[in-house]
């Protein structure tokens, strides 16, 4: 009989939260950086202690633009490159891993399961780890929620984003990512994550909007996992350091979640 196995990826960062840590993922967006700005601040970010490279974004860019981005990323990193796909085109055989998710909110069956259903063969095929995330999206102003076709969720009603976490969680989603949106007024409030951290046990991805290191506190304290940024990157790396900072340092007093199986 075969079984299904953890990957490297998912092991890794499951070991880091195991041991009480709070993770930083830098995402990149192929639209907004050309492969050697990319390798620039993916390696600043590494040397910052970020825990890994996110790539992707919101709008269309083709299979050879993410190949090219991710060998460049991988040449100058150490940390895994996890793919954050849009689409079918965003699968590139270079990457460490790929966030194997579904924008469960969707009005479009899509973005659900249709473009997962087209991208899964070719995921086996580049042997790629696939990382089960259920995906959720939150306010309707931004880039994800038009292309992705969401039904936003309200950024203040926790209890709803919680019932849709639960449901990811009992169809075997591994994690769970709170997207507020990618150049987000406002992150995802800390009560919102409070109510999903109550539901759910697995691990809380929050992103979108976090452009201070209080932001990524708020957020964690009130129960996230791991903290994604992209745009502050891009503005002022120096803001992002700060934040990474105030990740890798966050100590909370609750005892660790047991992840690993
Ligand atoms: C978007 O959550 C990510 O998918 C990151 O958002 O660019 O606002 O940091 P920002």
């Amino acid at each position: 009989m075969r079984h299904l196995r953890i990957g490297k990826v998912e092991q890794y960062l499951l070991s880091k939260l195991e041991a009480g840590e709070k993770i930083h993922l830098l995402l990149i967006d192929p639209e907004e950086s050309s492969p050697e700005n990319a390798s620039r601040i993916a390696s600043k970010a590494e040397e910052a202690g970020s825990d890994g490279i996110m790539v992707g974004g919101s709008t269309f860019f083709s299979q050879s633009q993410m190949d090219e981005l991710v060998k460049s990323i991988k040449s100058s990193v150490g940390i895994p490159v996890i793919i954050f796909p849009n689409n079918v085109t965003s699968i590139s055989r270079y990457a460490d891993a790929i966030w194997f998710m579904s924008l469960l909110n969707s009005v479009d069956h899509y973005f659900i399961i249709g473009a997962q259903s087209q991208g899964a063969v070719l995921v086996s095929q580049y042997g790629l780890e696939a990382i089960p995330m259920g995906y959720l999206v939150f306010g309707g102003d931004t880039a994800v929620a038009a292309m992705g076709r969401a039904l936003p969720l309200p950024l203040n009603r926790g209890e709803v984003a919680a019932c849709y976490a639960l449901a990811a969680q009992y169809l075997g989603m591994r994690f769970i990512y709170l997207e507020a949106g990618s150049g987000a007024q406002r992150p995802i409030p800390p009560q919102t994550i409070k109510a999903v951290r109550k539901a759910v046990a697995i691990p809380i991805v929050v992103g979108g909007g976090i452009r201070r290191p209080e932001d990524a506190v708020e957020a964690l304290k009130a129960g996230a996992d791991i903290i994604v940024t992209g745009t502050i990157a891009e503005e002022s790396f120096e803001r992002c350091r700060e934040i990474i900072r105030a990740v890798k340092s966050f100590k909370t007093w609750q005892t660790p979640h047991h992840f690993l199986p």
